[in-house]
């Protein structure tokens, strides 16, 4: 405490490396008056160790000795204490030892009543996950300085608030960008289970109740004896936090891991090899939350292999889990490979051409998990029709904290109101009010189950997630997991405060680039509906808009010279409009009433198509890849305004992928820009895309040992080539004369950052060392790599403020290493203002 106040005094800030996440409990000044509010006791209401009761008396005294430097001793009740305290517990346990307790309002399952009004502070869950919440809460309040009197009771949305881990067995994770796993390694459960318990902590916070373990593509091996003891173990470690483990099941492990010679869901042997399995999972872990099941889809078996329903495959393991109270959450994400060539064929239809009849086929304990939109995690996509079709089946909302096709955690993309676009969508089913999120929480058409899950898919880094920006996305998860009705920028500035403390610099710096964050990302890679625009069939992460079309994906752009966009309607296209209620439907059916944000998602038109805003198709796509960048370069300078005021550690990490993410924008925004430019013809009206007055190109300077390279995409090299060395030892150099009038620039080295090499380049001017740099941005940053030169390695590095004279000459020198030639695309000098 001393030191902290030390270095307070000094206007330092004590080093951090994120692994507290927003429950850093960070120090605060505390006034007489506010010493005075403060609990000098936590009596609980159960002080059995592995209790969420015991959990939140320890996590209080921590709190408020980390936050205000108080110690508050725990004890055991005594109702009648005169000094100032704060009692945990459930209601009933409130009942049971202090008696009266009128004044406390009725609570749903895992609701909590927090009352700091008067020297009794009352922390009362209805259950004792309800108390922890409530814990938490008062946590935050302090952690916020509010040491306001408060009194509400509030009450969970639904009562399934998971989230999905997409872990494999050998410590990988799918979609992971934020290391390996904290579950698994080598096939097993990991020995060390400290950061489990730190993930348990935060999960709590936010009131998840529980978290499926394994990637939804299951390896059967989680159901050997040794890893089931190891799952039980994992489900210690999480139980205190009032969180359960839930598993994903892989569908044919009766044959793969069982010897049977079927899967069959409906064959006596394969039900009771589930039954006998499901036993065992439960003796190992007796409170298991249920399975999560991934079948028939992207190669996964399912029951369609034996002609069998899906409500077959899902009803199979709802039975093997229903005497122990598990749920099976079914996911919708059910689709086949098409035919682009057929005009009505569309993967956006899948999941309601094979649910929909199913509609009260689902065993009560199934849950059917569908993702927001159609497809899959697209930039912006319509609400899934699939929520209107379910009227007599359980739905939950599948969203995605993970930032598979926005930007992998390299890029700043705040998601909740992107997650609100579909959350907040009336469907209007029997033309009355049907909100996305009144149909997964079960109150439109009355269902007990319901709620949400995320794939968050945290890793052993220090970030969790890759980021430390990107950790609002699953904060604000959890909220809106509780009540989706929170508004994204309140829960937003919560996590900042919780996060980077109470200056009002640093709320309002964060508040507006996390804000301005994902429409920039959908300015700069797919607009207007079209989805992300990223290489579908290799990273997620840059771009390849030729990737979406020409496969049997689905994910299809229907782009030619003429137009662009999935013909929709029912009336000459895939019929996907009518998949929603009428009212919905009318109003995607015609171009007149079809939103401009989602034109090509419903209808093809051509690249001159006037939108609603009064622009053409095409210009809109020119504009919004120019705004969405520039944009994203101010996110650098604003975070840059907030030296000091961070530790150096975060401030630094966050620095470096801003820095990142303002060129590798501007690479979408060419890329974009350029393919269609040279698949239309158009030319934009103001004259920017394919003139660059700033650049010059590396191919065009005076190469020895480079050679020239085409690059593919064509669109992810500026004029469509780089240079490479001559061989993987050859040390190149090129060199050209600078034509730009003598001043301060900013220079920008576009360059390719491949995986399986760690080349090295140096700038100079005049042989004067501008600057040095190592292509190691595997080890930097939190994408997935690629081994091509492309629109994932393709990178930017600036040197700021170089004097630069006419005349002068500029040389870069690269080192190849390994199988990466130190690629080099062009070179730019930006005067003050220009963004390139
Ligand atoms: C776990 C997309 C992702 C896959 C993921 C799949 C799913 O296709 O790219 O990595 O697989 O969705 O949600 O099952």
């Amino acid at each position: 405490m001393r030191c902290l106040l030390f270095l307070a005094s000094l206007g330092l800030v004590a080093a951090e490396n994120g692994l507290d996440g927003w429950l850093r409990y960070a120090s605060l000044p505390c006034s007489h008056q506010c010493q005075s509010k403060l609990p000098a006791s936590i009596m609980l209401l159960n002080v059995t160790e592995t209790s969420p009761v015991y959990a939140a008396g320890s996590e209080i005294q921590d709190g408020l000795k980390r936050i205000y430097g108080a110690h508050a001793q725990i004890s055991q009740i005594q109702c009648k204490t005169s000094s100032s305290t704060v009692v945990v517990g459930t209601v009933e346990q409130y009942r049971k030892t202090c008696g009266s307790s009128s004044e406390i309002p009725e609570l749903e399952e895992d609701g909590f009543w927090l009352s700091t009004e008067g020297p009794k502070i009352r922390i009362l869950g209805s259950t004792e996950s309800g108390a922890l919440y409530g814990a938490f809460e008062y946590l935050s309040m302090l952690a916020q300085g509010n040491l306001s009197e408060v009194s509400y009771a509030t009450n969970p949305s639904a009562p399934i608030r998971w989230v999905n881990q997409w872990d494999n067995m050998d410590g990988t994770i799918e979609r992971g960008y934020g290391g390996p796993s904290i579950f698994f390694n080598n096939g097993a459960i990991v020995d060390d289970l400290t950061r489990v318990k730190q993930y348990a902590r935060l999960l709590a916070s936010i009131r998840i109740n529980a978290v499926v373990v394994n990637n939804v593509n299951a390896n059967a091996t989680l159901l050997t004896p040794e890893n089931l003891k190891g799952l039980g173990r994992i489900a210690d470690v999480f139980r205190p936090y009032g969180i359960k483990v839930g598993i994903s099941l892989n569908f044919a492990s009766p044959e793969t891991l069982g010897g049977l010679d079927t899967f069959d869901p409906l064959d006596p042997s394969v039900i009771s090899w589930w039954s006998n399995i499901t036993e065992q999972v439960y003796q190992h872990v007796p409170d298991m939350a249920g399975y999560l099941v991934k079948a028939d889809s992207e190669g996964q078996p399912g029951p369609q292999t034996y002609n069998r329903t899906l409500s077959d495959g899902a009803n199979l393991f709802a039975r093997a889990v229903h005497p122990y109270g598990g749920i099976v959450m079914f996911r919708a994400f059910v689709y086949n490979q098409l035919n682009e060539s057929n005009w009505t064929e569309d993967r956006a239809n899948a999941a309601v051409n094979f649910f929909k009849d199913l509609d009260g086929e689902f065993d009560d304990n199934v849950v059917v998990q569908i993702k927001y939109g159609p497809i899959d995690f697209q930039v912006r996509e319509p609400a899934s029709p699939l929520f209107a079709n379910l009227l007599n089946t359980s739905t939950a909302m599948e969203l995605e904290v993970t930032q598979e096709y926005l930007g992998q955690q390299s890029h700043l993309v705040y998601l909740p109101p992107l997650w609100k676009t579909v959350l907040d969508f009336d469907l209007r089913v029997d033309g009355k009010p049907s909100l996305v999120r009144d149909v997964y929480t079960g109150k439109r058409f009355k269902r007990k189950l319901g709620g949400s899950a995320a794939v968050v898919n945290v890793g052993t880094n220090t970030t969790w997630l890759g980021s430390h920006l990107s950790m609002s996305n699953l904060y604000a998860y959890g909220r809106l997991a509780w009540n989706p009705t929170d508004d994204s920028q309140t829960m937003l500035q919560d996590w900042i405060r919780l996060t980077f403390g109470l200056d009002r610099t640093v709320l309002n710096t964060i508040t507006k680039m996390s804000m301005e964050s994902w429409p920039a990302y959908e300015g700069y890679s797919g607009n207007l509906g079209i989805q992300t625009l990223t290489d579908i069939l290799y990273t997620h992460y840059g771009p390849n808009p030729a990737s979406q079309d020409n496969n049997g994906w689905g994910q299809w752009t229907r782009a030619d010279h003429i137009g662009i966009g999935m013909d929709r309607t029912v009336s000459n296209g895939t019929g996907f409009s009518g998949q929603y209620p009428d009212e919905v439907a009318a109003m995607y059916e015609s171009i007149d009433t079809t939103p401009d944000d989602l034109l090509l998602w419903f209808h093809h038109v051509n690249y001159t198509h006037r939108l609603h805003s009064g622009k053409t198709v095409i210009q809109h796509f020119y504009d919004a890849h120019y705004t969405g960048a520039a944009t994203a370069q101010t996110f650098f300078t604003q975070w840059e305004s907030l030296k000091g005021k961070i530790d150096d550690e975060r401030y630094n990490h966050v620095l470096r992928l801003l820095d990142y993410q303002s060129g590798h924008s501007i690479i979408w925004r060419d890329a974009i820009n350029n393919f269609y430019y040279n698949l239309s013809g158009i030319p934009d009206t103001a004259n920017r895309v394919n003139h660059h007055s700033w650049r010059i190109e590396a191919e065009n300077m005076k190469l020895d040992g480079y050679k020239t390279y085409t690059v593919s995409p064509f669109e992810t090299a500026s004029g469509s080539m780089a240079i490479v060395t001559t061989s993987n030892e050859t040390v190149g150099t090129a060199t050209t004369k600078i034509n730009f009038a003598s001043g301060t620039y900013d220079l920008a080295v576009n360059y390719y950052d491949a995986y399986g090499g760690q080349s090295q380049w140096q700038v100079y001017l005049n042989d004067n060392l501008v600057g040095e740099w190592v292509g190691n941005g595997e080890d930097v940053y939190s994408h997935t790599t690629s081994i091509y030169l492309d629109g994932h390695s393709a990178i930017r590095i600036k040197f700021r403020g170089v004097e630069v004279k006419n005349g002068d000459t500029l040389k870069i020198v690269g080192k190849p290493d390994g199988i990466e030639p130190a690629p080099l695309d062009y070179v730019s000098f930006l005067p003050e203002g220009i963004v390139d």
